[in-house]
């Protein structure tokens, strides 16, 4: 059976207690992992902070930038490994890994060569009392070691959003990638090698949450920053380990996203966005619409037309290059899914499509697949309508006025993502500008430039990413006062 070890300073660690990696797809074994304990994330932080005292801690950011380029090229040459792997642990379609994750690990490792190359920092020329005049201006400094926790949804993309950026402003990381998907983060280890970045630079912790890696991590001493992807309760939990320490945090959370839709979209376009929002990595992108709200002129024929998409979606076995839909991750995420599946039909919901357990009739029956579902009927108030369900799910509620739809968008404690759907565009920036969201998209889902902020508000998370906002986040800013 094939071992996934932790990467500690440019070496490959084995452990004996070692987790199972489980396909998603048909419930198989495909690797034993090993979990790091206390000493080895110990080892994998002392060594990212040697690296930053050496070679690498010299490197200027027009060199960094170079390797970093180089590491999105190996992604490249690696292409099918990554993509194989990827698709082993989460179960996702062949044809969505190949699209979308392994291209975008690559491209982000390129955007931040790009950003760290070019990007300037501020300076200002001040008058002074005594007549005189002063110039302040700020340099950029790593921070040191940053500690990297990645979830399972887009496990390359993911992580390679923070390590690229991270090791672009001249720090050294250790990630700890989920334990649901430690495969391509490892692989990722074997690039590193292969661009040249110094041994002790990117170190990979395999292992869980509380008690276990995760928790060793954030709560090491010499860890300077946390950079956090996943569900809202773990980053409060982390919170409150990093709490004693005053360390820099960037959490990146959970979502539960409208979409808005007006009679006067165009009909065919929206369907097929709207059915991406709901529906893409089986409905499992913190960005994913869960809840729908259509204008009530259109709204019995939207059910039907996004009841039609769902039902011609092709569910099955990830290898397939039609396939469309595949697993959820594992079998607990199942449960949780089902849970809410069963919670709505509690709470009133009418099941306009799905709400139970695909057959396949062969080993496709080990996975753990779950039907595309769309929900109607239920009161705003409902725990399936505040609640973030992470599965292949939507309910759709009519609306009358733009500001009832503002409205009912907004009344949720989360804050990530929306998306309008209109062809009046004075009507899409009217809206959009009034969403509690820290991006909204209109007349498009997921649609990303890595210049741009990225992040939530309310239990979506804290802090902005992306371009600029991700060199300040990675950096410490020193400010510099000269008194001409
Ligand atoms: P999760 O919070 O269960 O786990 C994420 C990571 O945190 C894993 O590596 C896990 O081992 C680790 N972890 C768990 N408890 C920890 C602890 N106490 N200390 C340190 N580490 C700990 O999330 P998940 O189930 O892997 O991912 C799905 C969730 O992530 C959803 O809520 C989704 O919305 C969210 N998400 C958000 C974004 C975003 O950009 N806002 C992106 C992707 C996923
Ligand atoms: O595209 C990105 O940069 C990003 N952070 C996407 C997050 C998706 C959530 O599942």
């Amino acid at each position: 059976m094939k071992v996934i070890r932790n990467y500690v300073n440019g070496e490959f660690v084995g452990r004996k207690r070692e987790f199972s990696d489980i396909n998603p797809a048909d419930g198989s074994v495909i690797a034993q992992v090993s979990e790091a304990d206390e000493e080895v994330v110990d080892r994998a932080v002392q060594s990212a902070r040697t690296a930053i005292r050496g070679e690498w801690g010299r490197l200027g950011a027009v060199a960094r930038a170079a390797l970093l380029r180089k590491v999105g090229d190996w992604i490249e040459s690696r292409f099918d490994c990554f993509v194989a792997a990827e698709v082993a642990d989460t179960g996702k379609p062949i044809s969505l890994a190949s699209k979308l994750d392994v291209p975008r690990a690559a491209a982000n490792f390129r955007a931040f060569a790009d950003l760290i190359s070019t990007a300037g920092v501020e300076s200002f020329q001040t008058e002074t009392a005594d007549g005189r005049s002063a110039l302040t201006y700020a340099i950029r400094k790593p921070l040191g070691v940053v500690g990297i926790i990645a979830p399972w949804n887009l496990p390359l993309l993911l992580l390679t959003w923070k390590v690229a950026p991270a090791m672009a402003c001249g720090n050294a990381v250790v990630v700890k990638p989920s334990e649901e998907t430690p495969a391509t983060a490892t692989l990722l280890a074997e690039v590193m090698e292969k661009a040249g970045i110094p041994k002790g630079v990117y170190n990979v912790v395999h292992g869980f949450g509380p008690g276990s890696a995760g928790e060793f991590l954030t709560q090491h001493p010499e860890v300077n920053a946390v950079t956090f992807t996943g569900e809202s309760k773990t980053g409060a939990a982390i919170m409150k380990t990093v709490a004693d320490s005053v360390k820099p945090i960037s959490f990146e959370l959970g979502g539960k996203n409208a979409a808005i839709v007006f009679a006067d979209c165009e009909f065919e376009e929206t369907v097929a966005g709207v059915s991406n929002a709901v529906f893409l990595n089986t409905g499992q992108v913190c960005l994913c619409a869960e809840r729908v709200y259509v204008q009530r002129q259109i709204f019995d024929r939207f059910v039907d037309a996004l009841k039609r998409k769902a039902g011609d979606l092709r569910i099955g076995s990830p290898l397939e290059d039609e396939t469309e839909m595949g697993p959820l991750i594992s079998k607990e995420h199942r449960e949780k899914v089902l849970s809410y599946y069963r919670l709505a039909r509690e709470e009133g919901a009418t099941f306009m499509a799905g709400g139970g357990v695909p057959q396949f009739g062969n080993s496709l029956d080990g996975g753990y697949f779950v039907e595309p579902t769309i929900l109607t009927g239920l009161p705003e108030s409902a725990r399936c309508m505040k609640e973030e369900i992470f599965g292949p799910v939507c309910h759709i509620a009519p609306f009358d006025t733009e500001e009832e739809a503002v409205a009912m968008a907004n009344d949720t404690k989360y804050g990530l993502a929306a998306s309008i759907w209109t062809s009046n565009l004075k009507r899409g920036h009217r809206v959009a500008q009034q969403m509690n969201a820290g991006i909204t998209w209109v007349n498009c889902w997921f649609l990303r430039d890595l210049r741009t902020p990225f992040g939530g508000m309310g239990l979506s998370g804290i802090g902005r990413e992306g371009g600029i906002h991700s060199l300040n986040f990675y950096s410490e800013l020193n400010n510099i006062c000269i008194k001409l």
